[in-house]
């Protein structure tokens, strides 16, 4: 289904009015209004090719209709969520789940939607039907090097997939690790998923960049072979130059702090990016800002404070994903809202008054540097991602259209109520 612009014109104009109001008054409050809207229009997140049909639990999956079937359906879908919020122009494969049967018409049905292709994703967290050997004592860490050479195989294919596409980096994620104390010597298994790594770092075109995400457990409940950012680091700086550290939010113990972590990832210039998401308990891949968006907000800050030290480009010199799953919701209303909930906490964290939290910190002035931070927090900055995404082609509010032009009941006309997505 494609966005017909007229119709986009046709929402915007109704609520053109409303709008106004509300931007004009945040432009009165907002010195730095014009500068924070032009980092939000140059601002995109990568929408992931898993994460567009209903997610389940173990316990149960409750089917969403007129979802994609096939990886055209996913791109369509992207380009859909692209069109209203003009935040959403990149998408991120999963290999085995959606590997493309013609490069060339995939890469032109992406010119086509406007969509770039962002970082690849291996899979040796399952075993494929036509697998050969086993996964279920690991991959890259396994005891058997014959099991890690499949692994290791396989990481190679993703990057030649990606190579096809146009796309500049591999995201390894492993569920490696083991559920009881004994059952893995530790040392072995880290020096195997190094050397294992270092083989796949080998195969990198020049212009690549491998991101190795860590995650505290699950599916492992005893140990994770890259269980926290210390032991993702210890391996990105063993690799090399070409390799990073990738922070997916649901992956922390509870409590850890998050900001923190990629203060410091920062200063070491190995942050891979995000993959953005939010959770209360566990991995719960719920929307982004759902549960702790002063806890997003916080990440932002040290992001653009980290990024303006170094003089990065906030659009391009990270990677931006949400990785989140959808079990009780609409997973493209889902993904308009936590587009929504990053451009908001990014264009918080660009109006930070820097020169005074500086000057608050170097006096240890704990109640100025506080007041700073949590009255950007309540600055009400809706008016200004909504004039970005205006001027940038898209839709006032992405969800009040989508729901107006019963886009979903479009979907479930033209593919039908029982079509099943890839992915988790
Ligand atoms: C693991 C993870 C990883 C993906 C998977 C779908 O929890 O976050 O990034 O490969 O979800
Ligand atoms: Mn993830």
């Amino acid at each position: 289904m494609r966005i017909d612009k007229k119709q986009i014109d046709q929402h915007n104009s109704d609520v053109q009015k409303t709008h106004q109001k509300r931007f004009d008054f945040a432009k009165s409050e907002i010195p730095n209004a014009e500068a924070i809207i032009q980092k939000l229009i140059d601002f995109n997140v990568a929408i992931p090719s898993w994460a567009l049909g209903t997610g389940g639990t173990r316990f149960a999956r409750f089917s969403g209709a007129g979802e994609p079937g096939n990886l055209e359906q996913k791109m369509e879908d992207i380009g859909l969520l692209h069109a209203l919020n003009n935040s959403s122009g990149a998408i991120s494969l999963h290999i085995p789940w959606d590997i493309p049967s013609d490069y060339a018409a995939i890469k032109q049905l992406a010119t086509d939607l406007n969509l770039k292709f962002d970082a690849m994703n291996s899979n040796t967290f399952q075993d494929q039907k036509d697998q050969a050997l086993s996964y279920k004592f690991g991959s890259l860490q396994n005891t058997n090097k014959a099991i890690r050479r499949q692994a290791i195989e396989h990481n190679i294919e993703v990057i030649k997939h990606g190579v096809e596409l146009g796309s500049k980096a591999l995201t390894v994620w492993l569920s490696d690790g083991s559920c009881f104390p004994g059952q893995l010597n530790f040392r072995k298994a880290f020096q195997n998923t190094l050397e294992s790594l270092h083989e796949i770092y080998a195969a990198l075109p020049s212009d690549w960049k491998v991101f190795v995400e860590y995650k505290a457990f699950e599916p492992n409940f005893y140990s994770m072979t890259v269980g926290d950012w210390g032991q993702s680091l210890l391996y990105a700086n063993k690799l090399g130059p070409k390799a990073f550290t990738l922070v997916d939010l649901g992956h922390h113990l509870p409590n850890a702090n998050i900001e923190q972590i990629v203060a410091l990832l920062m200063m070491e210039e190995k942050l891979a990016g995000f993959h953005f998401n939010d959770s209360k308990y566990g991995d719960d891949d719920l929307t982004v800002g759902s549960i702790k968006p002063y806890q997003l907000f916080l990440i932002f800050n040290e992001l653009v404070e980290g990024m303006d030290a170094r003089g990065l480009n906030h659009a391009t010199d990270l990677g931006w994903m949400i990785d989140a799953s959808h079990n009780v919701k609409d997973p493209l209303e889902d993904l308009l809202q936590s587009v929504e909930a990053i451009m908001l906490s990014y264009a918080q964290a660009l109006l930070v008054d820097r020169t005074q939290l500086n000057k608050a910190q170097e006096n240890n002035d704990v109640v100025a540097a506080q007041e700073i931070l949590q009255n950007t927090f309540r600055t009400d900055l809706r008016a200004l991602v909504a004039e970005a995404r205006l001027r940038a082609g898209g839709a006032l509010d992405p969800i009040a259209f989508y729901r107006f032009n019963k886009i979903r009941a479009g979907l479930i006309k033209e593919r039908g109520a029982n079509t099943i997505a890839t992915g988790l």
